[in-house]
């Protein structure tokens, strides 16, 4: 299958996040893509093309306009302040403070549009997350144009990033975008598989009431594990989405074999919901070696889900989210693409 790729994600690069309660280099690293494409090249998984630059009225549909308009702006904003280093927020409303009046400085509106710490901002930022929002409408572009799949190698991530906030490393929600980019080119119903290892909060959150995308989630036990606060088996969708959401939460140490069983229900459910095409956000931080995580997959177990997947027999478009451990990211993120391909 074909790649999509954009080099401008290396001018995004998290120089703080609160880790174990230190200040520590971002684990969200340009090194990463960069480890990924290599080994893209490596395996000889098809050739690798350039996004073309796509306009945001998709991204409008999935997020806040507001919110849209406040992310080019906020690295212009920090430095007009007298800031240098990393945009990041420190104030939240959460319950009990009010969440529908922005305020007017760079400080309260960080907060205002976002739910952790973990998405700052640096100069090349906007750049980046726009070049990863074309990279997954081009990659789009391809499925729509008859190929089978096609791996959009998005960085920055996007599965938590909700119609108003970033959060997670994540600004713009890639497969959210192209879930509804494929939507509006004719698709009556679209399925979104996310499998990596956080829950996907954004994208749930973004499309809970609808039913013309239906969102399957198989992560780490919310109880336990980042988000936190969404994630929970009996958040099942809302209104004309009920029923279409579902979440497989797991507990910290989760191998391959009780991920398969989750994924394997998954499936089931995704191929009777008949979508027209598939979306899947692509984590690896599933792997045993992960910095960040608690799950046990091993390298092998990637080609298993990317063969499982395959199985579903549906336009596939894999749009890439987390994986920190960075020597394995490559082999593994790389080895669900050629399981896919029957590997
Ligand atoms: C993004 B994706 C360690 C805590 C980690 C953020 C995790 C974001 C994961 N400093 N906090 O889902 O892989
Ligand atoms: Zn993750």
């Amino acid at each position: 299958m074909k790649t999509v790729y954009s080099p401008r994600h290396k001018g995004h690069r998290n120089q703080v996040e609160l880790n174990s309660g230190a200040i520590v280099p971002g684990f969200e690293l340009p090194e990463r893509a960069e480890i990924i494409r290599r080994r893209v090249e490596a395996v000889g998984l098809g050739e690798i093309t350039a996004p073309e630059e796509w306009d945001l009225e998709t991204a409008a549909k999935v997020h806040r306009r507001d919110y849209l308009d406040f992310l080019p702006t906020v690295w212009q904003r920090w430095t007009a302040e007298g800031r240098s280093g990393s945009a990041l927020p420190f104030t939240w409303p959460t319950r009990g403070l009010r969440g529908d009046v922005p305020p007017e400085t760079i400080d309260g509106l960080l907060g205002f549009y976002s739910f952790d710490a973990g998405a700052s901002f640096v100069e090349g930022s906007w750049d980046a997350i726009k070049s990863s929002h074309d990279v997954a409408l081009s990659a789009a572009q391809l499925v729509k144009n008859g190929e089978r799949a096609a791996f959009a190698l998005c960085r920055p991530p996007g599965h938590h990033a909700g119609s108003g906030f970033a959060g997670g490393y994540c600004y713009i929600n890639n497969a959210a975008v192209a879930a509804q980019w494929f939507l509006d080119q004719g698709a009556a119903r679209v399925a979104i598989l996310d499998v990596d290892y956080h829950h996907g909060n954004g994208t749930q959150e973004i499309f809970y009431e609808r039913a013309d995308v239906a969102v399957f989630n198989l992560h780490a036990d919310p109880l336990q594990e980042y988000p936190f606060y969404l994630g929970h088996a009996d958040e099942r969708g809302t209104g004309q989405g009920e029923g279409f959401n579902t979440n497989y939460p797991m507990r910290w140490g989760t191998d391959f074999a009780r991920w398969d069983e989750a994924h394997a229900d998954a499936c089931a459910k995704l191929k009777q919901y008949a979508p027209d095409v598939v979306v899947v956000s692509l984590g690896v931080d599933t792997f045993e070696r992960d910095p960040i995580s608690q799950f046990k997959l091993v390298s092998d177990d990637y080609p298993r889900i990317g063969r499982r997947i395959e199985a579903l027999q549906l336009p596939t478009l894999f749009v890439m989210e987390g994986g920190y451990a960075v020597e394995e990211i490559g082999i593994n993120a790389v080895g669900v693409l050629t399981g896919f391909e029957g590997a």
